[in-house]
């Protein structure tokens, strides 16, 4: 039975995180990978993976498969190697009845039933974490996916599956987005959560209303709003460290790629656009990303402005990125049309298509993104990541 998904934090959870080192500097590995009865092997595990080589792995990547043994071998450095196995399965059977126990308890507490419910799932925070999950926007989905929710996931849209492909399996049902929803789609997935985001049209939203389905509505901005919905979604879904976790991660990769793009030179002018026609600037999060990657962003994030405004802003890289339309921005045929051929990003070939979905979906994909960016700035530096293409011929 693995740990993780949907199991609520714990108190040992975090006195392992803090003391775990000296529980691996202690441990003669040795003996659990070679000396150990093989049918023990499977008793001193709470994890899947319950053979120590693995176990040990996980462990350095704090991903804690083996509570058992570590709880017991931690404080109590003094018991033998060949009596841990039994002592961590007493640990484990204790550990998990109570987990079942708490899950009867608070089902009877809400429901008023004296007889354990059929089925009772143990490693679920409680009975009525949502299950049944439809989301509406490829930040959602990609966000299920990275909590490894993905299973939840009754219903998403098709721009979803192209943003995350592991979501077309076929299992799903493609609805409309929050953009064009519709009520009797979002019904017939029987879901109890809806996870809707930006963009939102306000009739879509009126029939996400009128499916009657408990509905969470993200409408982020900057990238700090991002990380406070991923963390939102994790802990509305009982799985708010592996939520902490993707955060964490995915900062850390911000962080990097910043400080690879720190130069002493002037930072370049960049001007990107989310759409065409009118041209709206991309949102907070791209100039964020692109002020990460060591430009300044030029225009106001969000904003309508018209193409001349934009020429009086110098702009000396372009990036554009439409929305939905993948890599498939027309940059030759919009810089004649826009009368941009004088623009300094221009004359120095520095114009650029970046996949929309790198830095319109605001979710860990913006990674992609952000690299992508930085190897328009920097082209020396970075080798050249997919996702983005440029215009040489202009
Ligand atoms: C701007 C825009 C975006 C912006 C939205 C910004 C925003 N805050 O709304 C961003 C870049 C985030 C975006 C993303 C995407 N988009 Co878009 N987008 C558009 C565009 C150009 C305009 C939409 C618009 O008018 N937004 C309103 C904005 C500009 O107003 P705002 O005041 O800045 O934002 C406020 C509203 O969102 C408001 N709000 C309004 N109603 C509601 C309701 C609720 C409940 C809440 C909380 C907030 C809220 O809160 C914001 C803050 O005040 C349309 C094309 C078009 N013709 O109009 C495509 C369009 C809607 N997008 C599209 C697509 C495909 C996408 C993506 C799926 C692309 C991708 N591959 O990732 C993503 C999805 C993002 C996600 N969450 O995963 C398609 C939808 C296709 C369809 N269903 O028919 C369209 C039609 C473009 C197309 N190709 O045809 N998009």
């Amino acid at each position: 039975m693995s740990r993780g998904r949907g199991q609520p934090p714990d108190l040992l959870h975090h006195l392992l995180l803090c003391n775990g080192a000296s529980f691996l500097n202690r441990l003669p590995r040795s003996h659990f990978c070679n000396q150990r009865p093989a049918r023990h092997r499977r008793h001193t595990s709470l994890g899947s993976k319950s053979d120590f080589p693995n176990a040990t792995a996980n462990y350095s990547n704090r991903q804690l498969e083996n509570i058992a043994t570590r709880w017991v071998l931690d404080p109590h450095p003094r018991i033998r190697v060949g009596e841990v196995p039994r002592v961590a399965r007493v640990f484990e059977v204790v550990q998990k009845l109570s987990r079942i126990h708490s899950c009867f308890a608070e089902y009877r507490i809400h429901s008023g039933a004296t007889k354990p419910p059929r089925i009772i799932n143990p490693l679920m925070p409680s009975p009525f974490t949502p299950q049944r999950v439809v989301c509406l926007q490829p930040s959602a989905t990609l966000t299920m996916r990275d909590l490894g929710l993905l299973d939840r996931v009754v219903a998403c849209t098709k721009y979803c599956a192209d943003v995350c492909p592991e979501a077309s399996d076929g299992s799903r049902l493609i609805v409309s987005d929050s953009w064009t929803a519709q009520a009797a789609q979002i019904l017939a997935a029987k879901p109890d959560l809806v996870l809707a985001s930006v963009p939102y049209q306000l009739e879509a939203v009126s029939e996400i209303l009128k499916a009657g389905t408990r509905f969470m509505a993200l409408a982020p901005r900057t990238l700090a709003d991002i990380y406070t919905d991923i963390v939102a979604i994790a802990g509305i879904l009982g799985v708010l460290e592996q939520g902490e976790q993707v955060v964490a991660n995915m900062r850390a990769t911000i962080e990097d790629v910043r400080a690879r793009c720190i130069t002493t030179g002037d930072k370049p002018r960049v001007f990107c656009e989310e759409w065409g026609k009118p041209i709206i600037a991309s949102q907070p999060w791209v100039a964020e990303l692109i002020e990460i990657a060591g430009g300044t962003f030029v225009g106001q994030p969000g904003k309508t402005l018209p193409a001349e405004d934009i020429a009086q802003l110098q702009p000396e890289v372009l990036l554009a990125a439409w929305c939905g339309a993948g890599d498939r921005v027309p940059l030759e045929k919009i810089v004649e049309q826009r009368h941009w051929s004088g623009l300094p990003a221009v004359r120095a070939h520095r114009v650029f298509c970046i996949n929309d979905e790198l830095l319109n979906t605001p979710a860990t994909s913006l990674i992609g993104g952000l690299r992508a960016i930085a190897w328009a700035l920097h082209p020396d530096q970075f080798p050249k990541p997919a996702g983005i293409r440029q215009i040489v011929d202009l």
